[in-house]
């Protein structure tokens, strides 16, 4: 908990402390009128002042004086809850409960962080699950991740996430965009595509693979030490490999926007997401699920990296704070969509975009490949 395992992630003990301290912020402070819990505390846990190398020397809550914070948040939070209108329409925080949705998805996004760092410990022990009855099982048979691509036919496509509804600033406002056809692959890339890639032109194997001394690959993540299952979507590639990758096979990547036309129609209940699966579907699952152009697991198994920068859409405004999302944009970030199989079902939409540097791995990051249509 305490532990920094790695300086581009936190400490397992701060994303607790900060998941507590954001939910005291809105909802027990800016919603409830209360003064903070515990004074200055949360300059401690202001992602942007503390950059995540940092933050295991902070002198931030740990053990029984955490536990009892957390406590209190949740205390407190209840009492809020009881006594405010919960939707006011007047109120864009509280309309349509923007403030609590809001809340939930950030904590279940900081579940998928922790998740990126667990799986980083040598040692660690996954819970062993009882299969679920409500969990979504994967299509009886996988329809072959095979190389085929779907034909999307472009013209006025709308972008975005309309006004009604909880979305991120970022996925605001819709508009419409012209796009020419192009394919797009029906899955995403395979381990076995992948390793072809590595074995042909020396390129990135993923993070977590390593070689199992002839010509295959053993799978490390969280203690384990499998044989790589070449019909499962590749994961955890930085968008510097995807890109390569892509061009190795004489396609390229999907634009964001190419990519969010061709997930028009996907489904997040028929998709492997919330940790359930503890990993990926082979790639094909779910082919009743497509989206309307034919492309299967657009959502979950893989973030997909795309081609875009992550940059404002047209007309976008900061709500509700700036440190969400404007002050990341520019051309230092990467787009990402679709989600993974640790992405929390809630979380994810077509809408969704998600951001990471090129160089990063440690994410749950795979992709598909686009080509122009002639
Ligand atoms: C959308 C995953 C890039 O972790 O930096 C969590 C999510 N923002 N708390 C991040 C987020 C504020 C964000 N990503
Ligand atoms: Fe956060």
């Amino acid at each position: 908990m305490n532990r920094v395992w790695t300086p581009i992630l936190s400490p397992l003990i701060w994303d607790l402390g900060h998941i507590a301290n954001f939910e005291e912020l809105w909802l027990v402070q800016t919603v409830g009128g209360r003064d903070p819990l515990r004074g200055d505390l949360g300059r401690l846990y202001d992602a942007i002042e503390n950059p995540r190398s940092t933050r295991g020397e902070l002198p931030i809550l740990r053990g029984d004086d955490l536990r009892s914070y957390l406590d209190e948040v949740r205390e407190r939070t209840l009492e809020v809850l009881d006594e405010v209108e919960l939707e006011d329409p007047d109120d864009p925080l509280l309309r349509e409960g923007f403030v609590y949705e809001m809340l939930i998805a950030h904590e279940h996004q900081h579940n998928e962080t922790m998740l990126q760092l667990i799986q980083m410990v040598d040692g660690y022990e996954p819970i062993r699950r009882e299969p679920v009855d409500t969990y979504p099982a994967p299509a009886a048979e996988p329809a072959g991740g095979g190389g085929d691509m779907c034909l999307v036919a472009g013209g006025e496509v709308e972008i975005g996430a309309g006004p009604g509804g909880f979305a991120y600033d970022n996925e605001r406002p819709r508009h419409t965009v012209r796009l020419a056809p192009f394919w797009i692959d029906r899955t995403p890339v395979t381990n076995a595509a992948w390793a072809d890639f590595v074995a042909a032109t020396g390129g990135e194997a993923p993070m977590y693979w390593q070689s199992d001394g002839g010509d295959w690959w053993v799978h490390t993540a969280m203690g384990r030490n499998e044989p790589l299952d070449p019909d499962l979507p590749v994961v955890h590639v930085s968008w510097h490999a995807a890109d390569a990758f892509a061009r190795w096979a004489g396609k390229r990547l999907p634009t964001e926007l190419e990519w969010e036309a061709a997930a028009r129609g996907a489904d997040r209940d028929r998709a492997n997401l919330d940790q359930l699966a503890f990993g990926c579907a082979p790639a094909g699952s779910y082919a009743d699920a497509a989206s309307d152009w034919g492309a299967v697991q657009m959502l979950g198994d893989v973030w997909e990296w795309t081609a875009s920068d992550f940059v404002a859409y047209p007309g976008f405004r900061a709500f509700p704070y700036p440190e969400y999302s404007e002050a990341f944009f520019g051309d230092r970030f990467k787009v990402l969509r679709g989600g993974a199989w640790a992405t929390r079902r809630n979380v994810i939409r077509v809408s969704f975009r998600n951001w990471d540097l090129p160089e990063r791995r440690q994410i749950f990051s795979g992709l598909r490949c686009a080509r122009d249509a002639d």
